[in-house]
């Protein structure tokens, strides 16, 4: 496990930066094997960091990445990141943040589909002298999306759309349940004015989420709580603590989760319904398909190319019966078109392809006139971008530049350039691909080759 700290700011952490970005500072280590059962069982894991003496003050974000090695040299990584304020200690006490936020109740509380959890955080002045005017700030993102390279030939939604499906925040909830927004749905980061706290005094800020009742077990969304503002003396103030809500269909459900997570009133949630086969979901909803009058099912789709190089546009089309009429399609949460095709509705677009190698997905998510939503998904291959991995002079004194781009399909060429800030002036040896005269012109001035598709 290792865990890298990088400057952050208010709201959400941006996703990690690239390898090679030099963090603040680091930590890894090894940590104990997770525990495995049939059913997935939790593993808590606590790290602890230590700040370097010269690390300036801030709000840092934090990415956490677990490497598992199995018996047969297989590897699978996973990462997760959370916000992390290195502040100003009290004025006399190096151990005392100057402001403390402090989650009071659990961190990771596993509740059934449905369910709302309440946060409280103890806000607390520990300067001596100084009244402190704060604002509270409140996040939520979904956090548990399918794995990258995840190839499942039909749709899921139980674990949660990646593009926009996170739990709903509210300070102050009371006893009511929170209102579950419509699909897709980008929580916004949401803003509390605290009273002054005196000096040495403290403020409890309660921050409830909840999680959608088609939720199966694993799904997860975090939400963090930054309070920023100013000292009596006009210094600034900032400090932060986040939790995470994760679903668990074996927790017990209250009222307020069987209202949405057993539409079928079985006593059971619907996600364990359709995993069970019990109830059919057609339309990748993780609704049981009993409870909807009208399902809209998918019919046909297509990627094209379904094996492009990372990043490459990517040609996309989905329809579904429209039982109901569409209102709104995406694709990895970019909105298509409506079009027609022999007279039958057609969504279409162009999305790129994901950067990583390997097999990905599209992810569709139609939403029809009547708020009802079906999802489906489509497998492609993003394969390797060719690489030059040898370049050497042979027993002919030719210059052999030795590359791995073999897939079917794709024609390398060398490329000729004199001048490596001209991007435009890269020309294409004769030769066709793969080939190149050794009499690669003028003996004077440098050249440089490239390979090109
Ligand atoms: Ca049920
Ligand atoms: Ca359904």
């Amino acid at each position: 496990m290792s865990v890298a700290f990088f400057p952050g700011g208010a709201g959400q952490c941006p996703p990690a930066p690239a390898a090679g970005v030099v963090p603040a500072f680091a930590f890894s280590g090894p940590v104990a094997t997770p525990a495995c059962t049939s059913t997935g069982a939790f593993t808590t894991y606590t790290v602890v960091a230590p700040v370097p003496a010269a690390t300036p003050l801030g709000v840092y974000c934090a990415y956490g990445t677990v490497t598992v090695t199995f018996s047969d040299g297989m590897t699978l990584a996973a990462g997760g990141d959370t916000t992390v304020c290195i502040a100003e200690p009290a004025a006399g006490m190096p151990t005392v943040p100057r402001l403390s936020v402090t989650l009071l109740t659990p961190s990771a509380p596993r509740l059934a589909p449905g369910e709302t959890a309440v946060a409280r955080y103890s806000v607390k002045n520990n300067d001596p002298s100084n009244a402190v005017t704060v604002m509270a700030i409140a996040t939520s993102r979904q956090s548990a999306v399918r794995p990258q390279g995840a190839n499942e030939r039909q749709g899921v939604y139980s674990i949660s759309s990646p593009f926009g499906d996170d739990f709903p925040i509210q300070f102050n909830p009371g006893t009511n349940c929170i209102p579950l927004p419509p699909h897709p749905y980008t929580q916004p980061a949401i803003s509390n004015a605290l009273p002054v706290i005196p000096p040495g005094d403290s403020n409890v800020v309660t921050v409830a989420i909840r999680s959608y009742g088609q939720c199966a077990s694993g799904s997860c969304a975090e939400s963090t709580l930054a309070v920023t503002g100013t000292f009596a003396d006009g210094s600034p103030a900032f400090g932060c603590a986040g939790m995470a809500l994760v679903v668990d269909t074996g927790a017990p459900s209250t009222p307020c989760a069987r209202a949405v997570n057993d539409c079928n009133l079985n006593g059971i949630p619907d996600a364990l319904d359709i995993a069970a086969g019990r109830s059919q979901d057609r339309n990748f909803n993780a609704m049981p398909d009993e409870c909807e009058e009208i399902v809209t099912v998918p019919v046909a789709s297509s990627v094209n190319p379904t094996n492009p190089l990372p990043s490459q546009p990517l040609q996309v089309q989905v329809a579904f019966n429209e039982a109901a009429p569409m209102q709104t399609v995406w694709a990895d949460g970019q909105q298509l078109t409506r079009t027609n095709l022999g007279g039958l509705p057609f969504w279409q677009g162009t999305i790129p392809a994901d950067a990583r190698p390997g097999p990905q997905t599209v992810y569709f998510l139609g939403r029809d006139q009547l708020g009802g939503i079906s999802t489906f998904i489509i497998t492609y291959q993003v394969r390797l971008p060719p690489r030059i991995t040898r370049i050497f002079i042979d027993g002919n004194r030719d210059a052999i530049i030795e590359h791995n781009g073999t897939q079917a399909g794709l024609s390398l060429f060398v490329q000729e350039n004199s001048n490596l800030s001209c991007p435009t002036c890269w020309t294409n040896r004769p030769g066709g691909p793969h080939a190149s005269p050794h009499n690669a012109g003028p003996a004077s001035g440098t050249r440089f080759f490239r390979l090109r598709n």
